[in-house]
């Protein structure tokens, strides 16, 4: 089944919005196998987010993600990282729709709330990246036949 990493942003954690968004991904059906409160250490961050250096916002992405702790989700689907993108919403919140995250509590790029894997193969990289192997725990779900068919 397919995963993806998810990150409440400091900013989303400040404002108080960490149930609101783990609620939406949990609602949705999205199975969580994983999940702490943390904080960033400057070297996980840049290797998370690698393929960003030497962009103009870089080290204000890395400031940012490091500035205040963060909860890691590791979340379970068919189509998972799909999923919780178009939950999250277009990158700028000016651009996101309404009914997603960013779309409904974003204003800028640089405080847009959530992070979610881009891709099934960056998703796998992430979560090998935020999570011990004996962090992630695979478990059987009673509502799962309501979920998938
Ligand atoms: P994504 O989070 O929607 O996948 P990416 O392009 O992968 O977007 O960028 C990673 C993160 O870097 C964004 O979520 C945002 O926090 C930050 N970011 C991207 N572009 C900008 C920018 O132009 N200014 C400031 N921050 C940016
Ligand atoms: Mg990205």
């Amino acid at each position: 089944m397919e995963r993806t990493l998810i990150i409440v942003k400091p900013d989303a954690v400040q404002r108080g919005l960490t149930g609101e968004i783990i609620r939406r991904f949990e609602q949705r059906g999205l199975k969580i196998v994983g999940m702490k409160f943390m904080q960033v250490s400057r070297e996980l961050a840049q290797k998370h987010y690698a393929e960003h250096e030497g962009k103009p916002f870089y080290e204000g992405l890395v400031a940012y993600i490091t500035s205040s702790p963060v909860v890691v989700l590791a979340l379970e689907a068919k189509n998972c990282v799909e999923l919780a993108r178009n939950m999250i919403g277009k990158t700028k919140p000016v651009e996101a729709l309404p009914g997603t995250i960013r779309g409904d509590f974003g204003v800028e790029v640089g405080r847009n709330l959530v992070h979610g894997s881009d891709s099934p193969t960056s998703g796998e990289r992430e979560l090998a990246l935020w999570f011990t192997p004996q962090e992630l725990t695979g478990w059987a779900r009673v509502v799962e036949p309501w979920i998938h068919e």
